[in-house]
């Protein structure tokens, strides 16, 4: 394992622009905030992969902050009195100089390097907010000090499918790069095929891919920067300018590496790690992914037959069956409900036994899924109130809806936070 000094690095998190792509996840958070995994936020794992890599300074960039946020990273990330660390929150301001959002992940450093540059670095680790992944960045770090490098890139074998989404690359064979183009259309792909091993190629898989994690040496980004004060993103602008004058390299990385920045992956992602074994291991004592020690009571489960489930602590569970689902924190669901293939984030707080019984006679749903429900292919956001005899049932025929309570987004049913499903609904 290698050793960062503690001065060396400073990480900047680029916790999201304008949330489009997972409203209304978003809705009314910043994206870093997003709960994954039935107990994480997104921002635990960029901030998870800096601790395991002995980093402990961080920003964390973001287009609106939110309460969630805030006291998230406020209640995790302390640093005692003989570290350095400290994990800050950088929300788009207003300032003399200019109005208040970022204008794209260039802008989003330029405006916040008057915070950054107070530190003492060497490097500047930039990385995005909505990717699963562990790489240890010391790794990264020392190859770029070896290569003797101003930028590197981060990089990933890819399909021509999934080029049209990435920044795609050519490098010679001392892997500096020679040309960047972002987001390719298909018909120039031809141009841009690499040579990424026999392994890769026999997965079809020959494209290099900017995976949006980059190492500046400072004086690259000072340059960079200033130089380029029109130049408001990486992947359109900075890195293309950057390989005309700068020796920028690609670092590979062949583990598994995702991005789940809209609904779609967001869900596939989470439903992953209900597999035997995922893609990424959540059990790693060696690279623990860091989040808020809640002092919640284990689960409870009476007379369910749970079959590849992620449980919560604080969850109270008397449902019939559950699989292939995540179940996050102080879920309450019903007798007879069955859940399959869905992510249920779980809720902030417990309803009292009176509050209940109260709700009940009103005819409202109390807090959580009630009995006899069916739900399926389907991401339930926190503090639902689901009735009893809801039948929510994902698939390819529904059609792309939004509504207060609920949207459909490609076949997957997203049910808002804090929303009220009466009794006997069927989506
Ligand atoms: P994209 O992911 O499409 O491509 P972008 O939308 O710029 O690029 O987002 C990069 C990261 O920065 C995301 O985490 C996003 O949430 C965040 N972000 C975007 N705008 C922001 C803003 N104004 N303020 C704060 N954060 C913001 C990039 C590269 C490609 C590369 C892919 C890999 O441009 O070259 O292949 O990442 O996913
Ligand atoms: P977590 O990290 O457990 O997801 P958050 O920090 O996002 O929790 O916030 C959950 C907080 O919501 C709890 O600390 C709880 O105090 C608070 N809360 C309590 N009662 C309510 C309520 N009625 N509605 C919303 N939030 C509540």
């Amino acid at each position: 394992m290698i050793k960062l000094l503690s001065n060396e690095v400073v990480a900047v998190i680029l916790g999201g622009g304008a949330g489009t792509r997972l409203y209304p996840l978003t809705a009314n958070r910043s994206k870093p905030a997003v709960p994954i995994a039935g107990k994480y936020r997104l921002v635990d794992i960029p901030i998870s992969n800096c601790l395991n890599s002995g980093i402990d300074r961080m920003f964390v960039l973001t287009q609106y902050n939110s309460a969630s946020l805030n006291r998230h990273i406020k209640n995790t990330y302390q640093f005692g009195a003989f570290s350095n660390g400290f994990t800050d929150i950088l929300a788009a301001e207003q300032t003399p100089e200019g109005d208040s959002w970022y204008q794209g992940t260039a802008d989003a450093v330029r405006q916040s390097y008057k915070h950054i540059r107070n530190h003492n670095f060497d490097y500047l680790l930039i990385l995005s907010g909505d990717q699963l992944y562990k790489i240890d960045f010391a790794e990264m770090i020392q190859n770029h000090v070896e290569k003797n490098a101003d930028i590197s890139i981060a990089t990933i074998p890819v399909t021509s499918d999934e080029a049209e989404d990435f920044g795609i690359m050519k490098i010679n064979e001392e892997s500096t790069i020679t040309s960047f183009i972002e987001k390719p259309k298909k018909d120039l792909h031809a141009d841009w095929v690499s040579d990424t091993g026999l392994e890769m190629q026999s997965k079809g898989r020959n494209f290099l891919a900017s995976m949006g994690i980059y190492i500046f040496s400072k004086n690259a980004i000072q340059d960079l920067l200033a130089e380029n004060p029109a130049a408001t993103d990486f992947g359109k602008e900075i890195i293309p300018l950057a390989i005309e004058n700068k020796k920028v390299i690609s670092y590979q990385y062949n583990g598994y590496w995702t991005d789940i920045g809209n609904i779609p992956s967001f869900f596939e992602a989470n439903i992953g790690l209900t597999a035997d074994i995922p893609e990424i291991d959540l059990y790693d004592s060696a690279q623990t992914i860091y989040t808020r020690p809640r002092m919640l009571p284990a689960a409870k489960i009476s007379n369910s037959y749970l079959d590849h489930a992620i449980i919560a602590e604080g969850s109270i569970l008397l449902c019939e069956r559950i699989e292939h689902s995540i179940i996050g924190i102080r879920s309450r669901i019903g007798f007879g409900s069955v859940i399959k293939t869905s992510y249920i984030m779980g809720c902030d707080y417990y309803e009292t036994l009176e509050e209940i019984v109260e709700e009940k006679d009103r005819g409202v749903p109390a807090l959580g899924i009630g009995d006899n429900c069916h739900i399926e292919n389907a991401l339930i956001d926190k503090n639902a109130h689901i009735g009893n005899n809801v039948i929510i049932r994902g698939h390819e025929g529904l059609e792309n809806t939004d509504t207060p309570e609920y949207m459909v987004k490609d076949g997957i049913v997203v049910i808002k936070k804090n929303a009220f499903i009466p009794e006997g609904t069927i989506i």
